[in-house]
Parts: C-alpha cells; structure tokens; sequence
C-alpha cells in the first residue's frame, strides 16, 4: 500500500506515534510519504520504502500568518498524484483532519479518491479541539474522514462526550518498538550520575501545564527525604522555567539534572529506578509504554487514558492528580526493597509487551482495509 502519513514532527507524541506508525509499516512493504514542515524527529533511518516531502510555505507581506494549511492540503494533493497514494493517514486532528478533506476534495478534480484515516490523539480533542475557535471545523472533518481511530478506549469515549459526531471510532492503543526500547547496559552512564548509589527518577514530556511538572517536582522532593536519588527531566517546554526555580528555591538542584530533548531516550530509562507522570490529563501516556518497556515501574495518575496502560499495583502505582504524597510513598515502597522494585520492573515489562508492533501495527494495516473496502469512487 502507498500510504501518506501527515503528522507533526516535533516531540509531541502524536507526531512519534506516527513516524513510529510509518517505519513499521515500510519495514513489511509499503511505502510511506511522510508530509510534513520538518523531517519527523524519530525519522532517523534510510530505508528505500520511507520518503519525506516538506510542506514549502510562502510569505507575502499581507500575511499576518502563513497559511500552512494550504500548503499542506496543496503538497498533499501533489504527492497523491505523483506517488500512486492508496491512502491518507492523518495524526492529530487539528489542523490536519480538515486540510485532509480539502486534499481529498481536490483530488476528485483529478479523478483520484483517496479515502483518509484521521486519528485522535489527545488535546486534539479533551483540550483545543473543543475550543470554540476549533470545535465546529474538528467535528466536521471527524465525521468527513473516511475512517477514525483514537487511542485509547477513554479517547474515544472523551470524543463522543465533547463532540456530536459518529460513533464508529476504532479504538487502536499506541505500541512501542521492543527491539529499540529495552533495558541496555548502560551502567557506566548510572555510575557517571550516581557516585553514592542513589536511586534514579525520571520524567518525560514537553513541559506543559497539562503534565504537571510542579508534581514532579514536589514528589521528587518527598522520596529524596527517605531514599537518596536523583530527577533526570528529559524534554523541554513552557514549564521548564518553573521547575528549574522550584528546585533552586528549595535547595535540591544538585540532585535534578535537566536534559532536554534527548533522541535515544531508552538509553536514558535504562538506568531508570522510577518514571514519574503524574499528568492532569492523559490519552494514552507513550512515554509510560516505552518506560515500562525498559523494565522501568511507573508512578502516574488515574487521568484518561493512563490506567489502560498503567496496571494499579502491579507495573506500578496510579494515584489522584495532584496527590503527591501518594505518589512519594508509593515511590518509595517500590524504591526501598530491591525484591518489590524487581516485581514491579518485572511486571512492567511484561504489561508492555501486549503493546508490541508486531500485535498493534497489523490491527492498523486491518483497519486500512476495511476503509479501503467501504470508499466511494463517485464525485
Ligand atoms: O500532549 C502531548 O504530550 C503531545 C500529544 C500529541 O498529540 O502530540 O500527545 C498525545 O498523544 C500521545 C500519542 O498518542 C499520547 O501518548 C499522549 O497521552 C497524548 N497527550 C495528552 O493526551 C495530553
């Protein structure tokens, strides 16, 4: 199948999803056009099945903005013709779901129909999507796109609350890379951090509100009274100022190492004790998946999607958002006994195996079938 991925390609999960999504799907044969304003930062491979067209916009002094999506929706239609699209799989509903039925429109005036696969993956619709300034356009192109998927069954549940649109939304949880995302020997990377043996944090995200940074921190703050350990803050954004102060003011800098974006982070989580994400909302919680794939237990919140993913007790420990002492002493009942942190390690890794590629990409390839199966050639 030729299939179009259109996505975001900067560190948001959706846009990892989706560039994980195509790498998978042209290591088993089809070929994949990835359409977007940069290349996909996981998009880190050559492969003779994986090409990528960069969205060109052009400005002009009467823009207050650049209208990107006429770009995309034009690039879109460019790429369908000169490339044989069978299909278009779109990531992130906004603004991509509605430059996708443009696309799709047009490409009747060429005789071409090439259905669309939108699929929601969080804010798009529990935060911006049903903002008003959106809200009309995102059902619109929900229910005008050919097939939908969410990813996760709360996502799909959120849609169906916050938007009138249809209910047939396939549900198609997120998965992870096992061969990528292991526990690798980096010993030497834990004994560079931790000369005195401590234990290792870790947090992953872009550092907005809606993850909660200030409750890293805080419970960061409460397990290192009782455990001697070490934050390791992977990722950047709007809250990272906060953070950064937060730890100054009360004196535990030295024992926070904030690094940024970071590309293989699964040599960071193979020294991880803990992941800590304790977001006030949540789809699904990738980054809890590929830390639970490298053996590493999971403190996290009862928000949306997360415990699908998280199994409370088990690969670790769900707790009410904002509920920080919770989550320091269940931390620490998983820090303190090396027998209990190998349980919970072990049951991690276990839990995240069922989301596997090789279980969730065909469910994907299925799914473009089906679509495939219903779409209408008539105008
Ligand atoms: O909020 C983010 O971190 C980025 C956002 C996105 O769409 O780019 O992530 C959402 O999609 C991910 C991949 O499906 C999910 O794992 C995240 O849970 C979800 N984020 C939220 O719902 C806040």
């Amino acid at each position: 199948m030729n299939i179009g991925i259109v996505c975001y390609p900067t560190y948001g999960g959706s846009g990892v999803v989706a560039t994980e999504l195509g790498k998978a799907l042209a290591a088993k044969g089809h070929q994949i056009h990835f359409i977007t304003y940069d290349r996909p930062i996981r998009l880190d491979l050559f492969s003779g099945n994986i090409f990528y067209h960069e969205v060109r916009t052009k400005d002009y002094p009467l823009f207050n903005f650049v209208p990107y999506e006429s770009a995309l929706a034009s690039t879109m239609v460019d790429v369908a013709r000169y490339h044989n699209l069978d299909l278009f799989h779109v990531h992130y509903a906004i603004p991509h779901a509605s430059v996708a039925f443009l696309a799709k429109q047009i490409l009747k005036d060429y005789d071409l129909h090439i259905p669309v696969v939108t699929t929601l993956h969080g804010t798009d619709i529990t935060l911006v999507g049903k903002n008003p300034s959106y809200e009309p356009v995102v059902s619109f192109s929900i229910d005008q796109s050919d097939g939908v998927t969410a990813v996760s069954e709360y996502l799909k549940q959120a849609t169906l609350e916050n938007f009138a649109v249809r209910s047939d939304i396939r549900v198609i949880p997120n998965f992870v890379d096992l061969e990528r995302f292991k526990r690798h020997d980096k010993e030497h990377f834990r004994k560079m951090l931790t000369s005195n043996g401590e234990k290792i944090l870790i947090h992953t995200s872009n550092f907005r509100k809606v993850k909660r940074i200030g409750d890293v921190m805080k419970t960061f703050a409460k397990v290192r009274q009782e455990i001697p350990s070490k934050l390791l803050m992977v990722g950047d954004g709007p809250e990272r100022n906060m953070a950064e102060e937060l730890c100054r003011e009360q004196g535990f800098c030295d024992d926070v190492v904030f690094l940024g974006n970071q590309n293989k982070v699964e040599e960071i989580y193979s020294i991880g004790d803990l992941f800590l994400l304790p977001s006030e909302s949540e789809s699904f919680g990738l980054a809890v998946l590929e830390a639970m794939a490298c053996e590493v237990p999971v403190i996290t919140t009862n928000a949306g999607g997360l415990p699908e993913v998280v199994v409370d007790g088990e690969s670790g420990f769900v707790a009410d958002v904002g509920d920080t002492d919770k989550m320091a002493s269940d931390a620490v009942k998983i820090l303190k006994d090396p027998v209990v942190w190998k349980k919970f390690s072990e049951s991690a890794f276990k839990h995240a195996q069922t989301y596997s590629i090789e279980r969730i990409v065909p469910k994907y390839e299925q799914y473009y079938e089906e679509v495939l199966g219903t779409v209408s050639t008539v105008s």
